[in-house]
């Protein structure tokens, strides 16, 4: 499938709602609606990659920005610490294929994750 086609495409397209933490020209990042976590963020880039196995070095820009986001919204939120999970393939339990980087906090995470 291709990425603008997934459920995170809609909502990029505004298409059906969600509830937004941050947006800027490049990303967009909104609450997951399954939370795992007091705090369970995604973030996602506007352009449609599937996952990181669709990065190009082009995209080094792009991935560095979702990063810096993921550390404006864990400070927004209050957190101290927290974890970030790009799952890249349905062997890793990626879902939805459109690249999203998980703020996950608000809570002790162990490890190793499962
Ligand atoms: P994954 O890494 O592809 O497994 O993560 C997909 C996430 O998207 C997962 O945590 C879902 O709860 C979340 N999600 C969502 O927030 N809104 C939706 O409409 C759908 C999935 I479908």
């Amino acid at each position: 499938m291709a990425s603008s086609d997934t459920i995170f495409g809609r909502i990029l397209r505004g298409e059906i709602p969600c509830d937004q933490v941050h947006a800027d020209d490049r990303c967009l990042a909104f609450r997951d609606v399954a939370p795992q976590a007091p705090v369970h963020i995604l973030i996602i880039p506007r352009e449609p990659l599937e996952n990181l196995l669709d990065a190009e070095p082009g995209h080094a820009e792009l991935l560095g920005h979702l990063l810096l986001v993921a550390a404006r919204v864990a400070r927004q939120e209050g957190l101290e610490g927290f974890r970030t999970v790009i799952n890249s393939g349905a062997e890793a339990g990626q879902t939805v294929f459109h690249l999203h980087v998980h703020v996950i906090g608000g809570r002790p995470l162990a490890w190793p994750p499962g």
